[in-house]
């Protein structure tokens, strides 16, 4: 029996728009380098249990069997696993029951495949090569394990750590930075979302405003590195506003366009980027819900905010997290 655990990123510097690949290898490498933090409450909870070699392999996803879809994704990761340890490990994985569930609402706007991706690949792992074997790349190769759960889905590769990571290419690295930020999560909208990411990163190419979006994230991205060393929110947040609404102009532009956003989001954006003194700064991801990022507990103003906005909204508050675990 194995289990592993993993929790969602949220993305100051946003992964949109991939490279384009040519092998299974080179799957989900972003445009431009990204840089995460990893939450702690949200989390994805995986079990693993062999089968016997007459069985096939049994999956569900929170209670429920893997809809043919996520069957299909969960399998050919199952398979590029084995394919990674055949040299050493030839009998693979055998056949195995997954089960796996989050903790947090599917309507919170925390990519659920990041955190699914990387305990997945943890547990995974750990059926073919072994729990210590694994809990050895963790603690000291996490790029290996970062590489295969990005193969899965990119934003994963940065939820294999915990705390701050960079993602540039093929696997996340630790920034190891500790400076414990709280995540005041805002859910504005339980739908789920009518175009996917992958979608998304695929039309984000056509963006007219794409290149000029290359153009200027070096400097942001130097930029954000130094607010979060010398631990400046008041540097920090603005940056991270400037991100956020890029990469949605970006999405808002494409051909065809992709509005994640919705009214209000604007409402609630437009109310928090005119308050007089501000202790909390957002970013968004591929969705309509704010993410408020902040040092100190949020949650009483952000109430009355919304109370004042007539905005009805669920409040799940995060925050920087430790990383995955492995038993
Ligand atoms: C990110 N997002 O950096 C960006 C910002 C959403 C907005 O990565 O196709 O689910 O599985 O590689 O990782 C969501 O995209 O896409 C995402 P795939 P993924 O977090």
């Amino acid at each position: 029996m194995i289990y592993a655990e993993a929790s969602p990123n949220i993305a100051l510097i946003k992964y949109w728009g991939k490279k384009e690949s040519t092998s299974d290898q080179d799957r989900n490498i972003g445009v431009n380098p990204s840089l995460s933090m990893t939450l702690k409450k949200a989390k994805t909870f995986v079990n693993v249990t062999p089968l016997p070699s007459s069985h096939r392999h049994e999956i569900l996803i929170n209670g429920q069997f893997a809809k043919d879809e996520d069957q299909k994704k969960i399998l050919v990761h199952i398979k590029r696993i084995e394919d990674h340890f055949k040299s050493t490990h030839p009998n693979g994985a055998g056949f195995l029951k997954i089960d796996s569930k989050n903790n947090f609402p599917a309507s919170a706007g925390i990519a659920s495949s990041a955190s699914s991706f990387a305990a997945l690949t943890i547990a995974i792992c750990s059926a073919i090569i072994g729990k210590s074997e694994t809990a050895k790349l963790l603690a000291h190769h996490p790029e290996t394990l970062s590489t295969l759960a990005r193969r899965g889905s990119g934003s994963a590769a940065r939820s294999v750590c915990g705390g701050f990571m960079r993602w540039d290419t093929t696997h996340a690295e630790s920034l190891y930075l500790s400076w414990p930020l709280l995540d005041t999560i805002v859910m504005l909208s339980d739908a789920p979302k009518n175009i996917s990411s992958s979608e998304g990163h695929r039309r984000a190419l056509t963006s007219p405003y794409f290149a000029e979006r290359q153009k200027n994230l070096p400097r942001r991205i130097d930029d954000v590195l130094q607010a979060l060393k010398n631990k400046n929110l008041n540097l920090l947040g603005p940056l991270i506003e400037t991100e956020a609404l890029e990469m949605h102009h970006i999405a808002e532009t494409s051909l065809p366009r992709v509005n994640y956003l919705n009214e209000d989001a604007k409402k609630l954006i437009r109310a928090i980027q005119e308050l007089p003194h501000r202790n909390f700064y957002f970013t968004i991801d591929a969705g309509p819900n704010l993410h408020l990022i902040s040092e100190e507990p949020i949650v009483d103003s952000v109430k009355d905010l919304l109370k004042n906005l007539n905005i009805q909204a669920e409040i799940w508050e995060d925050g920087l997290g430790t990383g995955p675990s492995l038993e």
